[in-house]
C-alpha cells in the first residue's frame, strides 16, 4: 500500500480510538507522604464533568468519564439523577462505574474476601448497587478493583478467600444484564504486601471464565512487576477472548501513576500493536481504553490533555505497522527485518498526521497550546482557589 493511502487509512481509523478519562484525575490527590494542592482541582461532580468536557473539546477523543461510586455518587443509586443532569449539561457520557471496596474501616481484613460473612455481605451489596447505578446510567462497564489481600504469612486462608471471591463475583455477574460487562482488575501488591487476592492476569482470567460470559479482565499497566511482558499478557487475553480493557498510566518502579508513555512509550506501542494484530473486529472494538492517572505534580488539565495526545500518537504509530509484511517476515523467521518492520512504524513521526486529523475535525491542531490560550485553567483556579486552599478531595 502507498504511504499516502496508508496515512489516509490511519486518519479514518483514528476516529475509532476513544479514551475514557477518570473523574479522580481532576481531583486533589497525592502520595501517602503528602499532597500538593492545586488551586484548580475539582471537588464537586459538576467540576469534574466541566473539566472532562474541556478535555474532550480540545482533543475530540474523550467522550466519557469514569466514575468512582464513593467519590462521585456517595448517595449510591439516589445520586444517579445528579449524574444524568451533568451528562446532559456537559455532553459527556457516564463511563465505567468503579465500585469502591477499599476505603471503609470495616474492610481492614478484606471486603468480598473478609472472613466475616457480614462484611462480605456489605461488600457484595455495594457491588450490586454499583450494577444498579450502571444500569440506570446506561453505563456498559463495571470496572472492579479489589484491594483485598493480607500482609503476613498464615494470617489469612488464601484458599477460603478464593472461594469467597468467586461467590461475590458470581452474584455480581448474575445481577448484570446482557449488555453489561464486569471488568476484573488485578494488582500484585499494595495496599496488601504479602498477597493480593487477585494478584495477576491469570487469577483475573480464571475469575472471568468462572463467573461467565459478561466478565473480562482489565489490564492496568501500572499493576505488574518490573520488566513483565505486558503485551504478551494482552495477546493471551485476546486469545482467550477475555480482554476487557485498560487502565493506562506509566511506571518506573511500582504503581506510579505517571503519564502514559512517559517512561516506556515503546511498550504502549507494542500493546496497541498486539491488539491491532487481532483480526476479529468484535474483539478489538470492545476493548475499553481508560486512563487511570491522578497527578500530584503536573497541572491536572494539562496532564490529561498531554495523556490523550500521547495515547493517540502511540496508537497511530501502531496503526502504521505493515502487518501483512510483518507476517511474511515472521513466517520466514527473518528476525532483523521483522524487528525493523515494527521499529519503522514506531519511529515514524506521526505528529503531522495527528495535526491533519484534528484540523479535518475542526479541533485545535495543538490541544496543549490551545488549553493554555483558552484561559480555562486560570478561570477554575480563580473560582475554586479559596476552597482548595485546604484539602478537599474525593480521593483517598
Ligand atoms: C488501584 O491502584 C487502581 O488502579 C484502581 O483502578 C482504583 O480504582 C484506582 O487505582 C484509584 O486511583
Ligand atoms: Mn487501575
Amino acid at each position: 500500500m502507498h504511504t499516502e493511502d496508508r496515512y489516509e487509512r490511519v486518519l479514518d481509523q483514528l476516529d475509532g480510538f476513544v479514551i475514557e478519562i477518570p473523574s479522580w484525575g481532576f481531583a486533589n490527590t497525592g502520595t501517602r507522604f503528602g499532597k500538593f494542592l492545586q488551586a484548580g482541582a475539582a471537588a464537586a461532580l459538576e467540576e469534574k464533568f466541566a473539566d472532562a468536557a474541556q478535555v474532550h473539546g480540545l482533543t475530540g477523543a474523550t467522550p466519557s468519564l469514569a466514575l468512582h461510586v464513593l467519590w462521585d455518587l456517595p448517595g449510591g443509586v439516589a445520586d444517579v439523577a445528579k449524574v444524568t443532569q451533568m451528562v446532559s449539561r456537559y455532553g459527556i457520557r457516564a463511563g465505567s462505574i468503579n465500585p469502591n471496596l477499599f476505603q471503609d474501616q470495616e474492610y481492614k481484613f478484606g471486603s468480598i474476601c473478609n472472613p466475616d460473612p457480614a462484611v462480605r455481605r456489605k461488600a457484595v451489596d455495594h457491588l450490586l448497587d454499583s450494577v444498579e447505578i450502571a444500569k440506570a446510567l446506561g453505563s456498559q462497564d463495571i470496572s472492579l478493583w479489589v484491594s483485598d489481600g493480607s500482609n503476613y504469612p498464615g494470617a489469612q486462608s488464601i484458599r477460603k478467600r478464593i472461594v469467597w471471591m468467586e461467590e461475590a463475583l458470581q452474584a455480581t455477574h448474575e445481577a448484570m444484564n446482557d449488555g453489561q460487562r464486569l471488568l476484573i482488575e488485578y494488582k500484585p501488591f499494595e495496599p496488601a504486601f504479602y498477597f493480593t487476592d487477585i494478584a495477576d492476569w491469570g487469577m483475573a482470567a480464571h475469575l472471568a471464565q468462572h463467573v461467565g460470559p459478561r466478565a473480562f479482565v482489565l489490564v492496568d499497566t501500572g499493576h505488574h512487576y518490573q520488566s513483565q511482558n505486558i503485551e504478551q499478557i494482552v495477546a493471551w487475553l485476546l486469545h482467550l477472548r477475555r480482554l476487557g480493557g485498560f487502565h493506562f498510566n506509566d511506571r518506573r518502579y511500582a504503581d506510579d501513576d505517571l503519564t502514559i508513555g512517559s517512561i516506556d512509550p515503546y511498550q504502549v506501542f507494542r500493546i496497541f500493536h498486539e491488539i491491532l494484530s487481532e483480526s476479529d473486529r468484535n474483539v478489538t472494538e470492545s476493548v475499553a481504553y481508560m486512563i487511570d492517572q491522578s497527578h500530584n505534580i503536573k497541572g491536572k488539565l494539562e496532564a490529561m490533555v498531554q495523556t490523550v495526545v500521547t495515547a493517540q500518537e502511540l496508537y497511530a504509530k501502531a496503526l502504521l505497522v505493515d502487518r501483512e509484511r510483518l507476517a511474511e517476515l515472521q513466517s520466514a523467521s527473518r528476525t532483523v527485518e521483522a524487528e525493523e518492520c515494527l521499529r519503522d512504524a514506531f519511529w515514524t513521526d506521526v505528529r503531522p498526521l495527528l495535526k491533519s486529523w484534528r484540523e479535518r475535525r475542526g479541533l485545535p491542531a495543538d490541544p496543549l497550546s490551545a488549553l493554555r490560550e483558552s484561559g480555562y485553567v486560570e478561570k477554575i483556579e480563580r473560582e475554586r482557589g479559596a476552597r482548595n486552599a485546604t484539602f478537599t478531595s474525593s480521593y483517598a
